[in-house]
This record gives structure tokens, sequence and C-alpha cells, in this order.
């Protein structure tokens, strides 16, 4: 029996966050899901992982518990839903080719891409094109509900190849599961770095089993005096997996000279007076230092970076290095400088707050823009992350009524944050540095995923898209119809949303 034809849904091809290089809607009928639908994939471990990962995804909405996966042979070219790769063409200096083509017509839907990664992006503007209520758990019943995919063709590719989100685990904590779900919910934007912000004056978030009282002692509060927490080694490698097989890198960091009082509180002897101070739980910043004269504080930071990046598959290691107050400059740069040797003896890439940047940085070193005047040593910095705080910082308020969040480089609205490039942005730097973007959410006013979520959505998207289009297809009144269009699966969702007045929202 034929399954009942759903209603078509109007203009989904038109509705894609980020938005795309080009898309292209189709006459006629789409694709539509039945029982007999299979995912025929290219039978590779990767591939076959982002198979699995869709199936999961829409099956059970399409009352299929799960779609069956199979390998994709030639005899199978006929119909499905098919991942495909093709040859790849290397972008310069070897860069991952993240880009898609995804076809969607009566007889199959068709992604293909040179990479497993372009495959997962394919797979998150598929999700998209469905009709939000395959996101609601309910939607996952037994019950078989017709599903379509509108018919059309779209070809992407990334602007920038770093597409970041950081959250501030350390001034409260986020238990592993939160930070999942938010995995989850950036990777449905294209979002390929995750920059946990792991240790801070208020507490240390993850176990170095060669100083145990870090994690224990130094990760038992939070701001305001709450119960802190911290992940074990086992977590945290599982949170990386889970990342990974998401096509997201996580970027471990551990904050230092400053912004580490739960350390110095944790151990006495890292202290240049060899006694440790109370615990904080406040929201001042600049006040604290590792003592940079003493060499135990650097067989501390060698421990501490030789456990963090062997648990790291990702080539990144971020120490900070932001707001110190109680060094000379020439003490900063030499420990900035010492640190960088340890980090690269580690196998890692270093990653730097801006101020690093008045350093002598490696090659491989990448400054993280965040001030938002452009500094002389920032136009010199060979690598560059864009997350200058009155565009993408999200844990500035939206306007002045904004309960939550901080204020101190501006409000940040939905515009402001969608409304800039960060080429023409940073004035003076070299086009060739930029690696892209990143979103940060700092939790001194969060206490859970709820609020980090009202900060993130619908900012978070707008930063994506920033990171993800190119600049022509990049047009605010355009963002602002897409992203009203976004709500229906944000509620499917139980994302909680910021519902500001300067978008159309759709029910
Ligand atoms: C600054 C500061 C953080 C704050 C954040 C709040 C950087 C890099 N250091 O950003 O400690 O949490 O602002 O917006």
């Amino acid at each position: 029996m034929e399954p009942p034809r759903p209603t078509p849904v109007l203009g989904a091809m038109q509705r894609v966050i980020p938005a795309p290089v080009s898309v292209e809607p189709a006459a006629g009928n789409g694709f539509v899901f039945t029982a007999e639908t299979v995912i025929l994939a290219e039978p590779k471990e990767d591939v076959m992982r982002v198979a699995r990962y869709l199936a999961a995804a829409i099956g059970p909405a399409a009352g299929l518990r799960e779609l069956r996966v199979e390998p994709l042979t030639a005899a199978a070219r006929a119909g499905g839903v098919q991942l495909a790769l093709k040859p790849a063409t290397p972008g310069p200096g070897g860069a991952l080719d993240e880009s898609y083509e995804l076809t969607v017509s009566p007889e199959r839907i068709a992604i293909v891409a040179p990479q497993a990664a372009g495959l997962f992006y394919g797979v998150q503007t598929l999700r998209q094109l469905l009709p939000p209520w395959i996101e609601y758990r309910a939607a996952r019943s037994d019950k078989a509900r017709p599903l379509a995919a509108p018919a059309g063709r779209v070809v992407d590719r990334p602007r920038f190849g770093w597409r970041g989100a950081m959250l501030d685990v350390a001034r409260h904590f986020f238990a592993a599961d939160d930070v999942k779900r938010y995995i989850d919910l950036i990777a449905l934007y294209k979002i390929n770095r995750l920059h946990l912000h792991l240790s801070d004056d208020q507490g240390w978030r993850i176990e170095i089993k060669s100083w145990p009282k870090l994690a224990t002692y130094g990760g038992s509060t939070a701001v305001g005096g709450g119960a802190g927490g911290y992940y074990s080694q086992e977590v945290y490698k599982d949170l990386v997996a889970y990342a990974q097989e998401r096509f997201i890198t996580i970027v471990p960091e551990i904050d230092m000279p400053s912004h580490t009082n739960a350390a110095l509180a944790s151990y006495p002897q890292l202290n240049c007076d060899g006694v440790a101070p109370a615990l904080y739980t406040g929201i001042d910043v600049g006040f604290s230092t590792l003592c940079v004269d003493k060499p135990v504080t650097y067989t501390f930071i060698d421990d501490v970076v030789r456990e963090i990046a062997a648990m790291t598959s990702g080539p990144y290691y971020h120490l900070g290095g932001d707001e110190v107050e109680k060094l000379t400059p020439a003490q900063y740069k030499q420990f900035i400088e010492r640190v960088q040797a340890i980090v690269q003896k580690h196998g890692k890439e270093m990653v730097g707050w801006d101020e690093v940047a008045a350093t002598e940085l490696l090659p491989t070193s990448i400054v993280q823009h965040w001030r938002p005047k452009v500094g002389e040593s920032l136009a010199k910095s060979r690598r560059i992350i864009a997350s200058p705080a009155d565009r993408a910082y999200l844990d500035m308020k939206y306007e002045p009524s904004t309960v939550l969040g901080l204020n101190w480089a501006g409000n940040v609205s939905v515009r402001r944050a969608y409304d800039w490039d960060p080429i023409s942005l940073m004035k003076g730097v070299n086009e060739t540095a930029v690696l892209g973007v990143e979103a940060p959410i700092w939790s001194e006013t969060l206490v859970n995923m709820h609020d980090v979520e009202f900060m993130a959505f619908p900012r978070l998207p707008a930063v994506a898209e920033v990171g993800w289009s190119a600049v022509d297809r990049r047009q605010w009144d355009d963002f602002a119809r897409r992203l009203g269009a976004h709500a229906p699966r944000w509620q499917a969702l139980g994302v909680n949303f910021h519902r500001t007045a300067e978008i159309q929202w759709e029910r």
C-alpha cells in the first residue's frame, strides 16, 4: 500500500543555517521515506559512522526505529539515502576539505563529499530540510509517520576551517551529559571546535592524576559557592570521543599564569610565599598568578600538559594567558614562551588569548582575538581566531533588560552577533592568518544548561554562519527570516531560546 503523502515542507530549502554556497529547489515531489528506505553507505568506518548517526537521528521519527544501513555497492546505487565519497582535491596546506553536495529527488537522497566530515555536514543540512517534529522525543515511537524531504540540490563548503564554540565549565560546572547536549546542538550548525575552559580561579574541572587535589579540592566549588565538580579522565576521554564522532575537535584550556586561584588553593608550593589562598567564589579577574620563578611551577605545568595532551585527540592545547596583572611584561613573556615549549614538547599546537600575541610565538601557535580593540601585535600574528567580545561573546546581555549575562563589552543583539566579518573587523590583520571564528560562553552568571541555551540561542547559529558562509551569501534580513523558521525545531529539541523581538518567530 502507498504510504500517505505528507504535506510538502514549503520553502525548507530556503531555511538552511548556515547559508550554503548554493541551493536550488526543484519542482515536483521530493523523497518520501518508507519502511523500505535504507541508508546506503560507502563501506568505510568513518562513513558508516555518519550513516549510523543519520539512522539514529531520523529513523525513529520516520517510524522505522532505526533506518537500515547497508554498504553502497554499484548494484545498490538505485535508491535510498546514499552517502558516498568522491576523490578529494587537497586544499591549501593540506587543509581538510569539508565540502559536500546533497541532491534530493523522488528516487533517492544522495550526499557526496570528499571526506566523512562533509557527509556529516550534508546530513545536518538534510536534517534541516526535514520537518521540525523529527526532533521531538515523542516522535520516536513505533507509529509510522509520513516523512519527506523536498526535491532540490545543495552545493556547499565552509569559508573557514575553525568554527568554534567555547563553554566555561569553570565558573559554573556543567556535567558531561550537559556538554554532550551542547555538542549535539552545535553540530546542527556545523560547528567543528568545542573549546572547554577547564580551569579558572573558581574551579579546576579536570582530573590530573599526578596532582589529584586540583580536581578534588580545587574543583569543589563554583561562583556563588555552589558545589562545583570535575571530569574524571575517563569522562573527559568519553567527551573527546563523543565530540569527534560529530566531527568536533575538543580544545582543552587550562588558563595560566593568572586565573589560577583554584590551583594555588590546592597546592601551597605553587605560591611564591608557600601559603595556599582560600578557595574563591567571586567574579573578579586578574588577581591570581602562578609563581613564575619557582621550578616546581614548570614541573606542575609539564605534568598537566602531558596528561591532558595524552587524552586529547585534536592537535590543540589552549594555555589561556589572559588578564595578567601581577607580572611584569618581561616575566609574562618569559612564562608564555616557556609554556609554549612545553606544549610543543607534548605534540600540541598552542592557542592563547590575544595577550600572548606580544610574545615570541612559534609559527604553529594560534592567537584568539577577544579584546574588541585590535592591537599591533595581533596584526603580526600568523594564525588568528576571531572572538571579539562585542560580537562573539555569547555571555554578553542581548539588551539592557536581559537578566542573565554581563555587559562589559556592551550588549550583543542577534544582529550584532551576525552582522560582522572577521577579516574586515580585524583591521591590519593578514587575511590568510584568519583561521575562523569562535563564540565563547563564560558562565559567571549562568548556573545551568537552561541558562547557557538562553544565551546561545539564537546567537550561536548567527556566529556559526559568520564562520561557514561566504560574505556574499550573508545578509541580515535573509538570515533573520531563516532564523525565525528554526524556532519550531528548537522547541522540539527543548532548547530554551531567547525570543528576541529582533526576529519574527515562526510557530
Ligand atoms: C574575559 C575574561 C574572562 C571573563 C570574560 C567574561 C577573557 C579572555 N578573559 O574574556 O575571564 O569570564 O571576559 O565575559
